[in-house]
């Protein structure tokens, strides 16, 4: 049979390429894909961040299965089941300080805009109706959704469709004086002193909250300067702004702890998670409010059969997602797998340092836990071209990488073994090479 390409429109693909050369992946088992030409394939990117427990795990493939026959839907809105209290009692047991309250979503996106509509209704519950305001970071992603693109920071994914929230943006940490740094930059805490200015700008009562990656993921991996998320913290203090930690990827060990708060100290108001929430076997995201939050929405909601938020998706604390969430919380946890990524991490951040700051082309290296970029040299006036050209070759040779504006990224899966980080990372460096 051969498939017609036609009626899928791919998404964040350049889908006339792809239809034209199509990397098509059918079945997964640890860190391997196998393609259609049966080709064993590694997988550098753990899926799309989403996979750090590998592919396949049986423990979530029979939670899955058990779950579908025991019960396969449960309206979200005035009843429950017991998974999903289960769920939320385990993810809220993981989280750092007093997050304490789970709201489920089914993605990154749908996190980041839930996220956005508490932080606003909290105010308005409190009385401070004008703090509506968003402060988001350039070259920050949080998704696709309106209001996560509003707060967003890269500018291909907002020119083509308009702004709908009152935001302004600090500046990225991405310094040129930080370029090879292994691990958190020395330079760049200052930055977070820009809300001060915000704040002068627009008034405190005017601004709801600022909502940050704790590392910057999708513009190619933005460990945080040291002090910065700190500065951050206080900032937001001093002046009564709600502080969001959008972990949709640092969230559940992708930083060699069980999140991004734990491994930089420094714990926010909110915090989203998605990807790893379930290894991405099942889509399902999450949104962590304070217990300081979550009270105000149930002090101000009048009697009690009201709705305290107005707010949930048909499909938030689906059956199926909780249990494969519980599964793969069961493995995160059992076997250590955030300690192994501390473990490991330095490891992988000298190979990606050793094996590639030298290589042509070669602008930026950066790390942190199981995450590593590079930023390639533009190629004439095509920022985009090499990264593509890499990693179409790295398919080709039998590696999965990320590409994305002008980098390449990498994610371990938390399970892989040095030799595989060996061939991942060798692969690059040889492509890099040889494409000279
Ligand atoms: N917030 C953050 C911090 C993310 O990284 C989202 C929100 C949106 O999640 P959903 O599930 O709606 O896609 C993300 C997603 C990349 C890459 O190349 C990263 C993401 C998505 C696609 C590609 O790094 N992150
Ligand atoms: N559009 C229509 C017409 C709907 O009826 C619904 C949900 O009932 C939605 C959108 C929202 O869908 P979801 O809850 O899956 O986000």
């Amino acid at each position: 049979m051969t498939l017609n390409l036609d009626a899928y429109w791919m998404p964040y693909t350049g889908n006339r390429q792809f239809k034209r050369d199509p990397r098509m992946i059918e079945s997964a088992s640890g860190v391997w894909f196998t393609d259609s030409d049966g080709r064993q394939v590694l997988d550098g990117h753990s899926g799309l961040w989403t996979s750090g427990l590998g592919h396949a795990r049986p423990e979530i493939t029979e939670a899955v299965s058990r779950q579908m026959a025991e019960l396969d839907f449960c309206p979200p809105f005035q009843f429950g089941h017991p998974k999903a209290f289960e769920l939320a009692t385990k993810i809220a047991d993981l989280m750092p300080g007093d997050l304490n309250h789970v709201f489920y979503t089914n993605s990154g996106s749908e996190s980041a805009d839930t996220s956005l509509k508490m932080a606003r209704a909290y105010w308005q519950l409190k009385g401070e109706t004008r703090k509506t305001r968003f402060i988001g970071r350039l070259k920050g992603y949080h998704g696709v959704n309106y209001g996560g693109v509003a707060v967003g920071g890269i500018p291909a994914n907002k020119k083509l469709f308009g702004e709908v929230l009152e935001t302004d943006h600090l500046s990225h940490t991405m310094l040129p004086e930080n370029a090879f740094t292994r691990g958190m930059p020395t330079h760049g805490a200052h930055l977070a002193d820009e809300l001060e200015a915000l704040v002068e700008r627009y008034g405190a009562d005017t601004i709801a909250a600022v909502i940050v990656e704790p590392m910057g993921g999708s513009a190619g991996v933005l460990p945080p300067p040291q002090g910065y998320l700190q500065r951050l913290r206080d900032l937001c203090d001093k002046h009564d702004l709600l502080l969001i930690f959008d972990e949709v990827i640092t969230g559940f060990g992708r930083c060699g702890a069980m999140t991004g708060a734990d491994a930089f100290g420094v714990i926010p108001d909110i915090l989203n998670v998605a990807k790893q929430l379930t290894n991405g076997a099942v889509p399902m995201g999450a949104v962590i409010a304070s217990t300081e939050i979550h009270q105000t929405f149930m002090d101000n909601g009048g009697a009690d059969y009201v709705l305290e938020f107005a707010h949930g998706y048909t499909y938030s604390a689906h059956p199926v997602a909780c249990a494969a969430g519980l599964a793969a919380l069961d493995v995160l946890v059992e076997e250590q797998l955030p300690q192994r990524v501390a473990e490991e991490a330095p490891y992988f951040e000298a190979l990606l340092h050793d094996q590639l700051s030298d290589k042509p082309f070669v602008l930026d290296v950066r790390n942190f836990g199981f995450a590593g970029a590079i930023t390639l040299e533009a190629k004439g006036d095509e920022p985009l071209r090499r990264p593509f050209e890499i990693a179409m070759a790295m398919w080709k040779r039998g590696v999965l990488v990320r590409y994305g504006g002008d980098t390449i990224q990498m994610a371990p899966h938390f399970v892989m073994q040095r030799e595989q980080m060996d061939q991942m990372v060798g692969t690059l460096a040889d492509c890099l090479t040889e494409l000279n």
